[in-house]
């Protein structure tokens, strides 16, 4: 069993024991990441745990540690837990007390904890494409938090697993927002299509890391919202995450896109995403 970082010590995963009272557990009150690893090295470990402390901002929690003191501990917790390829899931919240919604007093101590997953790369779905569905954002409007509240992106994933969907494209007032758990975009006439950046969806770092590979490679990119219709019309379609990496979409709602094949786009955005991982680990491992 893999070790955990939880209140200050690394322990074994199955001596890690959160307060039922934990405002992450009754109020959804907290902050999360997810950061992949491949061969034993963070990817975009900086952006992820900027993000993290934006978070905590955004919602008034005072964090316990700052970005050096993060970076160390989960640095040493990849090295405890003996992880290769895998993620790193970490969480903060806003500490335990008897249940009451208002903000406990500072005395309240936030809990955080980090710990690691082995998982593989979605190699299979990467190389042939996925179906997705559509289903309505019945989120809040503060999308661009990345919190422990993950209500409407559950219900909205299982409708879609439920149809044999890999993926729910989320769809607020006929503009697609984003993926359940991941950003989504469309290809029509070469140029790339994403939702802007703002309180309706989580600014990915995988969109961010894309993002600037197509300003490298000199492709177009729009960052303004687009309709279910065109999605539908699009010439391609994919999706970007942490996890998923850059995966094609290739069916919605039983409705083939382009030819129902990976295009060419996401094929060498595919390949750019590679090189990135490839590149940022050799540095690391310098480091
Ligand atoms: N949008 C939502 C709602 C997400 O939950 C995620 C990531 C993304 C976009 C993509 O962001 P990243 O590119 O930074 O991963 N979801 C994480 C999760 O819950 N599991 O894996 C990734």
């Amino acid at each position: 069993m893999g070790k955990v970082f939880l209140n200050g010590q690394f322990i074994d995963r199955t001596k890690a024991k959160v307060d039922i009272e934990d405002r992450g557990n009754m109020f959804g009150d907290g902050v999360y990441e997810v950061i992949r690893v491949y061969n034993g090295q963070l990817f975009t470990l900086e952006e992820h745990l900027q993000r993290l402390m934006k978070s905590g901002e955004k919602i008034l929690l005072n964090m316990p540690y700052d970005i050096e003191q993060m970076r160390a501990i989960i640095k040493q917790l990849i090295i405890e837990s003996d992880l290769d390829f895998g993620i790193v899931y970490i969480q903060v919240t806003r500490g335990a007390i008897t249940r009451q919604h208002a903000f406990p007093g500072n005395e309240v101590p936030a809990t955080f904890f980090a710990y690691t997953k082995p998982l593989k790369r979605p190699l299979v779905q990467q190389r042939d494409g996925v179906k997705v569905k559509t289903e309505e954002d019945i989120r809040w409007l503060k999308c661009d938090i990345k919190s422990l509240n993950l209500l409407g992106n559950v219900l909205a994933k299982q409708n879609a697993a439920n149809q044999g969907c890999f993926e729910a494209v989320l769809v607020r007032g006929g503009f697609v927002t984003e993926g359940s758990s991941s950003n989504i975009y469309i290809v029509k006439n070469g140029v790339i299509r994403t939702h802007p950046a703002n309180n309706l969806i989580l600014n990915g770092v995988t969109r961010l890391v894309v993002l600037k590979q197509c300003e490298q490679t000199n492709l177009t990119v729009m960052e303004s919202p687009f309709t279910v219709v065109e999605l539908m019309d699009a010439d391609e379609a994919f999706l970007t995450s942490t996890t998923s990496e850059v995966i094609p979409i290739v069916e919605v709602d039983g409705q083939k896109i382009g030819n129902g094949l990976v295009g060419t786009i996401t094929a060498k955005l595919q390949q750019s995403y590679e090189n990135e991982i490839e590149e940022q680990c050799k540095r690391a491992k310098l480091e």
